[in-house]
């Protein structure tokens, strides 16, 4: 089975975790999208859902689908949010934000009595760090924001390149109007110390650290479908 169908596999067996009537967070990326597009089948069969996307690129395909959407405004408090994961560890700690929309996936995420990740099963890991970190960073006093988060990591014996996120030749720039600095750190063993760490940082807006968060991973692979408890 291909990572595409992989994807459709671990979405589906999300799909059975959602009620009629739920307030639903939705988050971004192609597994999510599988999910999305799953779901809009049972918003056409009569399913009644209210919908949060975690990103612009979400919201445009619910839209398009016919899946109904809100705003964390409106609906403050979720039941359920379904979203990817960039790594996965043995207690469901994730790396998040490879598709950049790492600060709204985490309010989201936050806002919700339950998380399930879905994902293929090369997001498994033992120890976070080999997918580059995410640091959604603001735009004033970058480099000073750099050195800090260099320092910072330094002290935890983590090293590695900050490299600012491009895409066209641009800097990219969140659906929040921030900056992306992927570090590559290799190994994590500390993700608790690292995110404590860069929360301290007065430039940084968040990290795609998410640990203790989900709930359930889905993880589709060649031997099926199986589900994790955290
Ligand atoms: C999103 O899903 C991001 O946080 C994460 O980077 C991405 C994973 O993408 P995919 O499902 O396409 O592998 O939630």
């Amino acid at each position: 089975m291909d990572a595409k169908a992989l994807k459709i596999e671990a979405a589906r067996a999300a799909l059975a975790e959602v009620r009629d009537g739920m307030r639903l967070g939705i988050g971004t990326g192609s597994t999510a999208a599988e999910f999305v597009r799953l779901l809009a089948q049972k918003v056409a069969e009569g399913m009644t859902i209210i919908g949060v996307p975690t990103s612009e690129r979400t919201a445009a395909l619910c839209d398009e689908l016919g899946v109904r959407l809100s705003t964390l405004e409106e609906t403050p408090e979720l039941d359920l949010t379904i979203d990817g994961a960039d790594e996965i560890d043995p207690g469901l700690n994730l790396i998040k934000g490879g598709g950049g929309a790492l600060l709204r996936e985490k309010i989201v995420a936050a806002a919700s009595a339950r998380m399930i990740v879905i994902a293929d099963e090369s997001k498994l890991v033992d120890t976070l760090g080999r997918f580059p970190l995410p640091i959604e960073v603001n735009r004033f006093g970058l480099r000073a924001t750099e050195i800090a988060i260099a320092r910072a990591a330094a002290e935890l014996g983590l090293s590695g390149p900050l490299t600012l996120r491009v895409t066209n030749g641009e800097p990219f720039v969140t659906d929040g109007g921030h900056l992306i600095l992927d570090a590559s750190f290799g190994r994590i063993p500390d993700t608790r110390a690292l995110s404590n760490a860069l929360r301290a940082i007065p430039g940084v807006v968040e990290h795609g650290l998410f640990l203790g968060m989900a709930g359930l991973a889905i993880i589709a692979g060649a031997d099926g479908i199986r589900s994790v408890q955290a």
